[in-house]
């Protein structure tokens, strides 16, 4: 086994959410060009492909309201070892969704299917990225699979410290 093998099976039997924000639910259906032809389902099939490969448990959850988001976030304190979120609109918007981040304290990766950062000015702005430990921006569906990659290398990376004991991050002030 590599090297990087090694260090990944530390994440064996890991528990990673991936949440997807609103209108996600619509993919494959408009917009192709912007957000790619895989429907969620495709995307979501490809991310437990991967995660039975890598060894890691997998949850998924999507939802259109900020609050079930928010709920999701704070169930998974004490049972979840990473977050891999699409905020979707939220990203640009969402104080009760940063806020709920850092209140668990849980490692989180920010993904998104398009390069946030080439599209309009109100899209380049996350409120999520800085209490994320990294975005991943523009490789489409890829963006999901790279994020489960990271999570993992979090997850195998940080020190075996029990979920219920991690103290949360601390916020850091907005530009
Ligand atoms: O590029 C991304 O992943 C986004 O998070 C997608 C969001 C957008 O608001 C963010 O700025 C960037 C939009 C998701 C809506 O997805 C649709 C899919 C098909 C048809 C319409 C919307």
């Amino acid at each position: 086994m590599s090297a990087r093998g090694v260090e990944d099976a530390r994440a064996r039997g890991k528990t990673v959410l991936v949440l997807h924000g609103p209108n996600l639910n619509l993919l494959g259906r408009r917009e192709p060009d912007v957000y790619g032809p895989l429907t969620l389902d495709q995307i979501n099939e490809r991310l437990h492909a991967l995660a039975a490969e890598i060894g890691v448990e997998l949850e998924i959850f999507q939802s259109n309201v900020e609050g079930e988001l928010v709920d999701r976030i704070q169930e998974a304190a004490g049972v979840t070892h990473a977050i891999v979120i699409n905020p979707a609109a939220y990203t640009h918007t969402s104080i009760a969704i940063r806020d709920a981040i850092v209140a668990v304290g849980l490692p989180v990766i920010e993904v998104h299917l398009s390069n946030i950062h080439r599209r309009e000015k109100f899209r380049r702005r996350s409120l999520i990225s800085d209490v994320a430990v990294g975005q991943i921006t523009g490789f489409g569906a890829d963006s999901y699979l790279l994020g489960l990659r990271a999570a993992v290398r979090v997850i195998a990376n940080s020190r075996s410290r029990s979920l219920k004991t991690r103290r949360p991050l601390k916020a850091r002030r907005p530009a």
